[in-house]
């Protein structure tokens, strides 16, 4: 029987440079205890309350997430994945290639990605897929002290998600994979840069950069990743498919005409983008709401007025990977105006602003563009908990921003995963156990909750599912309506259409009433990772301890009587 004390799992903060050694206290447990009175500060800790009474409780591990789950929810807590979850054993999470026992799953799938078995009912579903679980042995050799936040387990963890809520395999149709070819490449990328990548494949471990890394597969998994995107591409551009997610990495948008950078190896989004021009598509919107701006998509089609680039970042005056993206930065040589940049001034923005930005910029762009085809470089690191990012968006936004492209281009929407990472940092959390008079740390290895929940909540919107909130009355952060308006001034010149949005808020920017919580709520956490991750951990610790040896009091004087 276990006492469970803390009901939260307690999601470590910081940045991932700040984590070697971190756990190692330079501070002993005595210490922190003697200074409490100075560990103490105005931080809100009122989430992690610990229960008045302790409860006596059995817990669970979910198979699915690792979260620590207490004894009578049949459902995680954090993902709904069931306690008894047979879901590791099945398909492409399965070690071996086919399910052995009956499941809840109907369907098989191939080494490759083909599913076989439901395959008659999924065709008539108007929502295409595209994975392969080749794409996850892309992965980094070398051993560091944190895993790499774009790692196999990105999609393990959406897939598994996927599969737990009926959607894939089940409510979706599975394209078949094939590697992307030469000549499709070429039309994206350099010769060059081709080979330099194929290459790879017979480098045991190799780096194009510090961080995006290459082993023996990973020139296989990034022609997969855009070989799928350009079939789902076509597929959805000539009706044989209503609209689509690319469940793919390695990533792309970082990816120019002759650089693998910043994770990722081919343009995925660019190589989509062409194909369905191939299959007719004459204009094509790229909405990037990716936390970092896409610079290869917007070097590849920086002077070409038939792709219309948008991109949603982070950037703070060019101090925000990878540094590209300003307002100002438009499109070249007679394009214009085909090249919206969004940048954030600071982090922390939300679904408000992202909403602001769709209802003012992004929308009435794409309207007057009237593009045939859409596509959404989709990475969910803007995603609240996100710990690259540090921005705030939660799943309900990200299915509102799906929602409202869902009707552009008469609803021929193709999503493709980008980032959105769960880093060590973010991704180790401790539960705290009270057992037998003594306290336990429970070390969960990874929770990939924030990157699944957003790109589950994105899939149940192309299944023509509604987002569960109305878009009304929304108050955006001071900074976000701030850059909305600093856009809108530079685009008006290309898009005569949003010159009254720009009229409009310039009215309301006196009324207007701001969400600056959120601004604040970046600096905090900005200001959270900066600081030593012990310090951090000292604290909450000692907090625990506080609380335990308290109820250790209580208990024994009541036991005394
Ligand atoms: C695809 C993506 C981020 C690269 C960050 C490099 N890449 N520090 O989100
Ligand atoms: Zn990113």
């Amino acid at each position: 029987m276990l006492m469970l004390v803390v009901r939260r799992a307690v999601v470590l903060e910081g940045c991932s440079s700040d984590w070697k050694g971190a756990m190692h206290g330079d501070l002993t447990f005595q210490d922190m205890y003697n200074n409490m009175e100075l560990l103490e500060d105005e931080d809100d800790d009122s989430d992690w309350e610990p229960v008045a009474e302790p409860v006596e409780m059995i817990s669970w591990f979910c198979t699915n997430c690792t979260m620590v789950n207490l004894g009578d929810i049949a459902h995680c807590d954090l993902c709904g994945e069931h306690k008894t979850s047979g879901i590791l054993k099945h398909g492409f999470l399965a070690s071996s290639k086919f399910p052995q026992e009956d499941s809840h799953i109907d369907g098989k799938i191939e080494a490759n990605g083909n599913v076989i078995g439901f395959q008659q009912s999924a065709l008539s579903s108007p929502t295409a897929v595209g994975f392969d679980e080749r794409m996850l042995l892309h992965s980094e050799i070398e051993m560091k002290s944190h895993p790499h936040p774009e790692r196999p387990d990105r999609l393990r963890a959406i897939a598994a998600s996927l599969a737990t809520a009926g959607i894939f395999p089940g409510r979706c149709q599975a394209i078949a994979a094939r590697e992307i070819t030469r000549e499709e490449l070429e039309r994206v990328h350099s010769v060059e840069h081709i080979q330099t990548v194929d290459f790879t494949a017979n480098i045991f471990s190799s780096y194009f950069t510090p961080d995006t890394y290459a082993n023996e597969h990973s020139a296989r998994a990034a022609r997969l990743a855009a070989g799928l995107c350009a079939d789902l591409a076509s597929a959805i551009f000539s009706g044989r498919a209503k609209n689509g997610f690319a469940l793919v990495r390695p990533p792309g948008h970082h990816a120019g005409v002759k650089q693998a950078m910043g994770f990722c190896l081919h343009n995925n989004a660019a190589v989509a983008a062409l194909a369905a021009q191939v299959a007719g598509a004459k204009r094509v919107l790229i909405v990037d709401w990716d936390v970092h701006h896409g610079n290869g998509t917007q070097e590849i089609f920086d002077d070409n007025k038939s792709v219309l680039y948008v991109s949603l970042h982070r950037h703070e005056d060019g101090k925000f990977y990878p540094g590209t993206g300003a307002a100002s930065e438009v499109g070249s040589k007679g394009a214009e105006g085909y090249c919206v940049n969004i940048p954030w001034s600071c982090g922390g923005v939300g679904d408000n602003d992202y909403i602001l930005a769709f209802q003012h910029v992004v929308l009435p762009i794409a309207t007057e563009f009237a593009p045939d085809f859409t596509i959404i470089s989709a990475g969910f690191d803007a995603a609240r908990g996100d710990p690259l990012g540090h921005c705030d968006v939660t799943p309900v936004g990200y299915a509102q921003m799906t929602d409202m492209l869902s009707n552009i281009s008469g609803g021929k929407l193709l999503v493709i995963l980008e980032g959105g990472f769960v880093t060590l940092t973010s991704s180790v959390f401790f539960q705290v156990i009270f057992h037998e008079n003594s306290l336990h740390y429970i070390y969960c290895s990874y929770n990939l909750r924030s990157i699944s929940s957003s790109a589950t909540a994105v899939i149940k919107v192309l299944l023509g599912e509604n987002p569960s909130a109305e878009v009304a009355d929304i108050a955006p952060s001071r900074a976000g309506l701030q850059t909305v308006m600093e856009v809108l001034k530079i685009q008006k010149d290309f898009w005569p259409g949003v010159g009254a949005s720009l009229t409009q808020l310039q009215s309301l920017w006196e009324g207007f009433s701001y969400d600056d919580k959120a601004a604040e709520k970046g600096h905090k956490m900005r200001r959270r990772a900066e600081a030593p991750v012990w310090w951090k951990w000292g604290r909450k610790r000692l907090l625990y301890h506080h609380f335990i040896t308290r109820h250790l009091r209580a208990k024994r004087k009541r036991e005394q009587k």
